[in-house]
């Protein structure tokens, strides 16, 4: 499944699919602070894309520590088709007290402005944060997608894509797009 919208000259694309399979430039990682791998998106992207993801991961934790939560990092995709894997720390979903929220858009924007500082002209997303660390998909996804469409009100990008795993997923961002996406 897959529906495409524009943003101002953006295209904005969302599909069921497998993060890994992405041939944007860049294909975003739901890390842990830690940047050295896990399961889920972080354990199947290290796989797919080898190990020169992970060496490159443990130069960035050697000079600049953990990742805090809400920021992101970049390394190379190894073996992946992308580029460029970003590395993102989502916030671990306790109740929605802790500054989940804006934990969760910062980490989608810290996202995009990295990819913008590197001249990364095509990005793909996964659902940060739903999976292992809980936050609900309903909570998330229209803060998500808000957060995106003010993004792209200001900068450009050939396209962002949101890969989600599973049909629910996928229609849950699809009927909030419809939603509060830019009209055509
Ligand atoms: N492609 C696209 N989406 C996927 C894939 C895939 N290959 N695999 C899972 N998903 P999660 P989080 C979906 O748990 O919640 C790791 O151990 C999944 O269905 O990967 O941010 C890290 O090291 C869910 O909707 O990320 C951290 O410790 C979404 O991706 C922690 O998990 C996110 O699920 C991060 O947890």
């Amino acid at each position: 499944m897959r529906s495409e919208y524009r943003v101002g000259a953006t295209k904005l694309v969302l599909v069921q699919g497998d993060i890994r399979d992405q041939d944007t430039e860049a294909i975003v990682n739901a890390a842990n602070s830690g940047l050295l791998g896990g399961g889920g998106v972080d354990g199947a992207i290290h796989r797919a894309g080898g190990p020169r993801i992970l060496a490159e991961c443990k130069v960035i934790r050697a000079k600049q520590g953990r990742c805090p939560t809400g920021e992101a990092v970049i390394t190379s995709g190894g073996n992946l088709t992308a580029r460029y894997v970003i590395h993102t720390v989502g916030p671990v979903w306790s109740g929605g007290k802790k500054n989940e929220d804006v934990l969760l858009c910062r980490a989608y924007r810290n996202s995009l402005a990295l990819a913008k500082k590197h001249n990364i002209q095509s990005i793909s997303f996964p659902s940060i944060s739903t999976g292992a660390y809980r936050f609900p998909l309903k909570r998330a996804v229209p803060l998500v997608l808000s957060t995106v469409r003010d993004f792209l009100e200001e900068h450009h990008f050939q396209e962002v894509r949101f890969v989600l795993f599973g049909e629910k997923a996928f229609l849950k961002y699809k009927e909030v797009w419809e939603e509060i996406g830019t009209a055509d």
